[in-house]
């Protein structure tokens, strides 16, 4: 008898899925604020869910984590302190700690569950998180960036998608508290989901930090596993501007998307995605 096939569909939108075929469901859970499982997909290894939604597989993790890391930590001159909001699965500390000028990174996750099953499950993603400069608080981020004034140079929004646990770091609100927790001369960047799919959002988020921050610009990179494949980052700066770096001056570091010859390129925009913003 043929074996029986198991496969995974999150639902992208109500006329679409994308369905992977897995060989083993590794883990479930339902915590305080989500569904979570990790699955072991056949294309793309290890794949951690969240309330249906892929967050990050073996695979293709490291597009979305080197995209929304460097390009902000290569903007900013000297990055030492970095707070992630979200991220509970440890790509973006781990892409952070590359930077040697970086003393510490905070991680800021509201679901201790997602850390411990990441640390558990996806050690490749999650290795850095016992990293010496490496801090986790389990908290809410909304009430971490109000509550800290002035603190760092770089802050990344490493949230899940616009619905539940994740909605308040989407609000004007947080991004003025963002704003006051950074430094004078700090920068973020947030991903802002698909701009096939997503385009009233990503046109309110450009607006709204541009309203707070004097420099505002939105890249895309291409990420296999999400909607579109197409993904946006907006990045609010106080100073620094990703288009005025000096690319010559980056330094070489392990990567496998990013390089200093994308850096500027990843902001020139298609016309479609122009038109949003
Ligand atoms: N955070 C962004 C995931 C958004 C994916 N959306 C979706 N599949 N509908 C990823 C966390 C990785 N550290």
């Amino acid at each position: 008898m043929a074996e029986m096939e198991l496969w995974f569909t999150e639902q992208q939108t109500p006329d679409l899925g994308f369905t992977c075929k897995i060989t083993k469901t590794i883990y479930t859970a339902k915590t305080q604020y989500q569904e979570l499982a990790i699955l072991e997909t056949k294309q793309f290894g290890r794949m951690l869910v969240l309330d249906g939604a892929v967050q990050t597989t073996i695979a293709d993790e490291f597009c979305y984590h080197e995209l929304i890391s460097h390009v902000p930590l290569f903007t900013h001159p000297n990055p030492k302190k970095v707070a992630v909001i979200g991220g509970g699965d440890g790509g973006v500390i781990r892409e952070i700690l590359k930077h040697d000028e970086v003393e510490k990174a905070y991680l800021i996750e509201i679901d201790r569950e997602v850390i411990e099953a990441s640390k558990k499950y996806l050690p490749e993603i999650s290795c850095a998180l016992d990293d010496e400069r490496a801090e986790v608080i389990i908290t809410d981020g909304i009430k971490f960036v109000s509550e800290n004034k002035n603190m760092f140079d770089v802050i990344i929004v490493d949230s899940t998608d616009p619905v539940g646990p994740a909605v308040g770091l989407f609000q004007d609100s947080f991004y003025k508290a963002v704003f006051e927790c950074l430094k004078e001369d700090g920068l973020f960047v947030a991903q802002t989901e698909s701009p096939f799919y997503d385009q009233d959002l990503i046109k309110n988020v450009f607006h709204a930090v541009k309203s707070i921050f004097p420099i505002t610009r939105l890249y895309l990179g291409f990420i296999p596993t999400y909607p579109s494949g197409l993904w946006s980052f907006t990045l609010g700066s106080k100073r620094y501007d990703p288009l005025e770096v000096d690319i010559s001056r980056i330094k070489r570091i392990d990567t496998k998307y990013y390089n200093p010859e994308l850096h500027k390129a990843l902001f020139a925009l298609p016309t479609f995605v122009q038109e949003i913003i």
